[in-house]
């Protein structure tokens, strides 16, 4: 069985697992983001990262016999592992030094409110604000800073910058649409979905 990687292609390194010894890296890939159309600039760094006992208890049963071409791409796998309450924590390393609040702002207005009308989300214009209003503009997230996405027990999304707690909420809607730019069939880094496959793959057959 392949190990997970520890180290992405520009020299940035992800811990093979993070906050508990069984929330391991699955795969690691790049946020990137084209300028006027023209060249197109990492953003950020990401390793995703699974609970080990979860993915075991919600998948196993009904994947553990698929070989990793099975799992490729497979649709019901996806979806079982966005819908479930499976315990993933998306860690960010920022690389573009230049952000600002208000372009992060409008980044996730545009990633994340997508995906939620695509999960129909009637009132996501309203759920956006509530959390991009958290978005203080005195934040700040230079070059190297570290953030954790967290869909933790009962679909409750928490987020750290630098370990320092920015705060949580309570809502399916909104961890499944954050987990599906990683995840989702139509993942920012499509290479980094196929070695979480992969890599779920090996671990569930064992
Ligand atoms: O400064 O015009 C610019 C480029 C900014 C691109 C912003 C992309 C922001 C992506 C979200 C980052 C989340 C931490
Ligand atoms: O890359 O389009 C994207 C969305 C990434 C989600 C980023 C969440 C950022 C939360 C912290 C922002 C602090 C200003
Ligand atoms: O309206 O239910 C509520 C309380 C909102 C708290 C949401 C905290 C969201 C934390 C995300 C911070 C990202 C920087």
């Amino acid at each position: 069985s392949s190990l997970p990687p520890t180290q992405s292609k520009n020299g940035i390194s992800f811990p093979s697992s993070i906050l508990s010894d069984s929330l391991n890296l699955l795969g690691i890939g790049f946020r990137r983001k084209s300028i006027l159309g023209l060249k197109s600039i990492d953003i950020y760094a990401f390793g995703v990262y699974a609970d080990n006992n979860d993915t075991k208890n919600y998948l196993a049963e009904k994947y553990g016999t698929l070989s990793a071409s099975q799992l490729k791409g497979n649709k019901e796998f996806t979806e079982d592992l966005l819908e479930n309450d499976i315990s993933i924590t998306v860690r960010l390393q920022i690389v573009y030094g230049k952000l600002s609040i208000r372009s992060v702002r409008n980044a996730f207005e545009e990633s994340v409110g997508t995906r939620l009308k695509k999960f129909g989300e009637s009132d996501n214009k309203e759920l956006l604000q509530r959390f991009t209003s958290l978005f203080k503009d005195d934040i700040k997230i230079p070059s190297g800073s570290v953030i954790h996405l967290s869909r933790e027990k009962g679909h409750v999304l928490r987020t750290t910058i630098d370990g320092e707690e920015m705060g949580s909420i309570q809502s399916k809607v909104l961890c499944k649409s954050i987990l599906d730019l990683y995840i989702g069939e139509e993942p920012f880094d499509k290479k980094a979905k196929e070695d979480i496959e992969l890599n779920l793959a090996s671990h569930l057959q064992n």
